[in-house]
């Protein structure tokens, strides 16, 4: 499972994938679809909760919790769904934590992951996930039609992430459920929901709107309410406290 190069250099290899035809015989792979888009029409608080250990920005946010209680936590709040991260590289994610999650909970459940192939959308749903996420700054056009569009037969809800204009306005599609403005800008890492409130304009209304990162009050959620914002995905403020569901029941009741 490694090569050894000459001068004792050492590369390890990845672990052997699980064969595609394994993963669509899973037991959790024929789920029928259980929609966060749904759920965020249909609710007042439109909170998404995060399970987030670390991130390039903050380092370290919690390593003390387990998966399972933050998710019960989570669902007994009342939020209407999960993100979990599963990029364990910059997050310290996998998708153990994601397996973990579905056993605990009925709630739909985001796989929180850089996706740039197929194969993480079959992983998705093997793995207990009702929605996925596509960045809008890291796919072309085409590949986030193909995406979007073989999530779909998956009966997976698609949120597609954008941070400006540009990335906004080469991903509209039909095969989108909701659009996400991330108010974090990956290279400098600022937080401004001002972000979302001026993209917000031009988000067709057909998309469910989700505004993501930086947000640690009832006040901005109000705010943003009025921009037309139906859901709001909140990590590290719910995180870094001792018990995330508890703290984010402030937010939701
Ligand atoms: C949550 P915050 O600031 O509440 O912890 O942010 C979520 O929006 C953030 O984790 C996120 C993210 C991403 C992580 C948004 N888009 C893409 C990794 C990849």
């Amino acid at each position: 499972d490694k090569i050894v190069f000459d001068k004792g250099l050492e590369v390890k290899l990845r672990k052997s994938l699980i064969p595609v035809a394994q993963l669509e015989q899973s037991a959790l792979f024929n789920r029928p679809k259980n929609s966060l888009a749904a759920a965020l029409r249909n609710s007042n608080s439109g909170i998404i909760a995060e399970h987030k250990r670390r991130s390039p920005s903050k380092s370290v946010i919690n390593q003390n919790l387990n998966v399972q209680d933050v998710a019960t936590g989570y669902e007994n709040a009342g939020a209407c769904g999960m993100s979990v991260l599963t990029d364990a590289k910059y997050f310290g994610g996998s998708l153990d934590d994601l397996l973990i999650a579905r056993a605990a909970t009925k709630f739909p459940l985001l796989r929180k992951e850089f996706i740039i192939d197929e194969y993480q959308l079959l992983e998705a749903k093997a793995y207990g996930a009702d929605v996925i996420l596509l960045i809008a700054a890291i796919l072309t056009k085409t590949e986030i039609k193909n995406l979007s569009e073989f999530a779909k037969s998956l009966n997976l809800d698609v949120l597609l992430e954008v941070h400006n204009e540009e990335e906004l306005q080469k991903s509209i599609m039909p095969s989108l459920d909701m659009l996400g403005v991330n108010n974090r800008n990956l290279k400098t890492f600022e937080v401004s929901l001002n972000t979302s409130k001026s993209l917000s304009k031009i988000i067709p209304d057909d998309f469910v709107k989700v505004s993501e990162s930086g947000i640690s009050t009832i006040d901005a959620i109000q705010d943003l309410k009025h921009y037309g914002f139906q859901g709001f995905l909140i990590g590290e403020n719910f995180m870094k406290t001792d018990n995330p569901g508890e703290y984010a029941k402030k937010f939701i009741h």
